[in-house]
């Protein structure tokens, strides 16, 4: 089988789910043989896509698949997109970890990589981010702002929370939530996180580029999530949808983009704030060592969270080296 003719059949595919292609069709569309076209569906079978094959009909693909593909992803991103280039890996360590070797070497802005499993899943501050196989989205995009200092680069996570939000409503229907700073919330349960690593070129502070990562459970993991997470993690949707995996991502995308470019026009603090889990809550304040309990009041216009601490001391704090627990 050529290079790529398992890709080009699942394009086709993909554009035209429950749509039946002969096999004669799919040949003379591909300029491949017959024999080709077997092997290139045998194979996608391999990978758990649902063909399904009719005599008189030819080979058509289910219209419930739920497998995450750059073909699937590509059919939903809009023109914003239109300098992203994805690269899907079956597993990795960490997407972030990928992401960043990636800019070292050069890659444009807009190279995203996604992984069906993570086996170092990264969070914020050394933690963990559990990333089974087959229920979540593991993706990072590499980023090349201009004239960004290290401050704004944390307003990057601050817009992805958003599109994000806006992204799991649109697919499950359901309000989404942000616990400041960077974690997705559903039905009270953490249902994703985002993780922003930069580099900062150390003669003017500005950023050399940054990696947005971003962690979604779509599904409920196959044997639950384990016990250290079990109460705090929820998934997005009960059970599968047809090209779930593949719209979220894409949903996402499309909004990120658009708000990273500025083509939407105006600032999205009010949509971060309206999405808020902690204002008017109390919270725990953990940084370096310390915990002190403050009441969150706001979110002001450089997204920096304003407290009130039980000494009646006020602080706007930004995201950094902070953690905020909800009481
Ligand atoms: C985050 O950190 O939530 C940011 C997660 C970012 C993950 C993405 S996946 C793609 C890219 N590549 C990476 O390596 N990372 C990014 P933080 O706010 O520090 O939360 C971590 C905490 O969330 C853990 O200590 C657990 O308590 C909890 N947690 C871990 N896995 C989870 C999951 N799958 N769902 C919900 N909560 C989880």
């Amino acid at each position: 089988m050529n290079l790529g003719t398992k890709e080009q059949l699942l394009t086709l595919f993909e554009n035209n789910k429950g749509i039946f292609f002969s096999g004669e069709a799919i040949a003379e569309k591909l300029s491949i043989s017959r024999t080709a076209v077997w092997k290139a569906v045998k194979s996608l079978r391999s990978e758990g896509y649902c063909i399904c094959a009719v005599q008189n009909k030819g080979y058509s693909l289910s219209t419930e698949t739920d497998i995450l593909s750059v073909q699937g992803i590509q059919k939903y991103l809009e023109p914003v997109c239109s300098r992203v280039t994805l690269e899907l890996v079956p597993t990795l360590g960490s997407t972030n970890e990928r992401a960043r070797e990636m800019a070292v070497r050069e890659a444009p802005e807009g190279y995203t990589v996604i992984a069906l499993t993570q086996t170092s899943g990264r969070g914020r501050l050394g933690r963990s981010f559990y990333s089974p196989a087959d229920t979540g989205i593991y993706m990072s995009l590499l980023l090349r702002p201009q004239q960004y200092s290290a401050q704004r680069a944390a307003q990057l996570t601050t817009i992805a929370a958003v599109a994000a939000c806006e992204a799991i409503e649109k697919l499950s229907g359901e309000p989404a939530q942000i616990k400041w700073v960077n974690d997705l919330y559903v039905a009270g349960k953490k249902v994703g996180g985002i993780l922003t690593e930069a580099s900062v070129a150390l003669e003017n502070g500005l950023l050399e580029y940054a990696v947005l990562g971003i962690g979604m459970n779509l599904l409920p993991p196959e044997n639950g999530f384990p016990s250290d997470i079990r109460d705090v993690a929820g998934a997005i949707l009960k059970e599968s949808q047809n090209d779930g995996k593949n719209r979220l991502a894409a949903e996402f995308l499309n909004r990120f983009l658009t708000y990273y470019s500025g083509s939407h026009g105006c600032s999205l603090v009010e949509s971060y704030r309206k999405r808020s889990l902690v204002i008017g809550r109390t919270v725990q304040v953990l940084s370096a060592g310390s915990c002190k309990t403050a009441t969150a009041l706001g979110i002001d216009e450089n997204y920096r969270l304003l407290v009130e601490y039980e000494d009646g001391k006020r602080e706007a704090l930004f995201s950094g080296e902070i953690s905020i627990k909800v009481s």
